[in-house]
């Protein structure tokens, strides 16, 4: 039985796209709705054939609604493809494959935000239809866009992930509209409120660090201002899924979960990597933080609810 169900300890977690909505599932199977609230990088947001497409978001909530395609980790299960095959045949762009649900979601979204509504609103909304009752949480209802600058100039985030499959070479990165995005009102009431707060095993450059940028006015100089924790998404020197690794090479850091640490130094208190890492454990507490060595794999529904639960007792207990 869990330690942690139903103490009424409040957890704020800051998720990205697939490695993020997974441990979010986790979460959400221990957690009861009001313990928990999953705040969402929309860096990665664009428009595409006119549609405002929020992949981060939409990846949290079809896979806590059981709607995702379990092959991608993104889009949805049992998805067909009529409609971007058919504009593919007119000569319109395919490299960004729209499947015919998701396609529902993005009309809907940008029909709403064309009426005035915000983001966070349309999220809860959309939520409720998909019956998810956790709090999944816009980082902004204003625009933030993730840039990459590589060696072949500066991409647009979606432009860089799928159109050119990460292969131009990683210089850095820059968040247009961080400074002027103010954190929603519901994600700044459930940082202040939280006791504690968990950065999913998502990328550190294109997934946490934008969240990071929008909420850095609300942290002073100590951190996140509670525990929190991070879980690393490279085991063993590579990502499970995404350019992580690729990213930290490309920036001339050797890619670990050290490195990883090192990114959230000053920023984190707890800090969780998998057992094939745990020669590393002393290197990390030598940066000021406690450590937790586990099973960070999340292959089955169990792995994500298993890594949660431990996450949870780890941050839970004072030893
Ligand atoms: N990722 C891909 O690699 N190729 C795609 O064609 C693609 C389409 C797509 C459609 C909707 C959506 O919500 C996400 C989609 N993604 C696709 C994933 C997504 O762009 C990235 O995984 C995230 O932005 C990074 O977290």
């Amino acid at each position: 039985m869990s330690l942690v169900q139903g103490t009424g300890m409040k957890i704020v977690a800051l998720a990205g796209g697939v490695g993020g909505a997974k441990l979010a599932h986790g979460l959400a199977q221990i957690l009861k709705p009001e313990e928990l609230t999953i705040i969402v990088n929309t860096g990665d947001d664009f428009e595409h054939y006119g549609l405002y497409i929020c992949p981060d978001l939409d990846t949290v909530c079809y896979t806590l609604a059981g709607l995702a395609n379990p092959e991608t980790g993104w889009g949805r299960v049992d998805e067909s493809w009529n409609a971007i095959e058919n504009a593919s045949k007119l000569g319109g762009l395919d490299w960004f494959r729209l499947g015919d649900k998701d396609l529902g979601t993005h009309l809907e979204r940008t029909r709403r935000l064309k009426a005035g509504d915000p983001l966070s609103q349309i999220t809860r909304d959309f939520c409720k239809a998909w019956g998810i009752e956790h709090t999944v949480l816009p980082m902004s209802d204003q625009p933030v866009r993730t840039m990459v600058d590589t060696d072949e100039g500066e991409l647009a985030f979606q432009e860089y992930f799928v159109h050119r499959r990460c292969e131009p070479k990683v210089k850095g990165f820059r968040f247009e509209g961080a400074d002027e995005a103010e954190p929603t009102k519901r994600a700044k009431e459930a940082i202040e409120s939280a006791d504690a707060i968990v950065i999913c095993p998502s990328n550190p450059w294109v997934s946490v660090d934008p969240i990071l940028a929008v909420f850095s006015p609300l942290f002073s100089g100590e951190g996140l201002g509670v525990r929190s924790v991070a879980i690393s998404p490279i085991i063993g020197g590579e990502t499970v899924k995404g350019p992580a690794a690729k990213m930290y090479r490309e920036l001339g850091i050797e890619p670990s979960a050290l490195a990883v640490a090192n990114h959230y130094q000053g920023v984190i208190t707890h800090f969780v990597m998998d057992t094939v890492d745990s020669q590393l454990t002393e290197s990390v507490r030598g940066l000021n933080m406690r450590t937790l060595v586990t099973n960070t794999l999340m292959k089955s529904h169990g792995d994500r609810r298993q890594l949660a639960e431990a996450i949870l007792q780890f941050i839970g207990s004072d030893s």
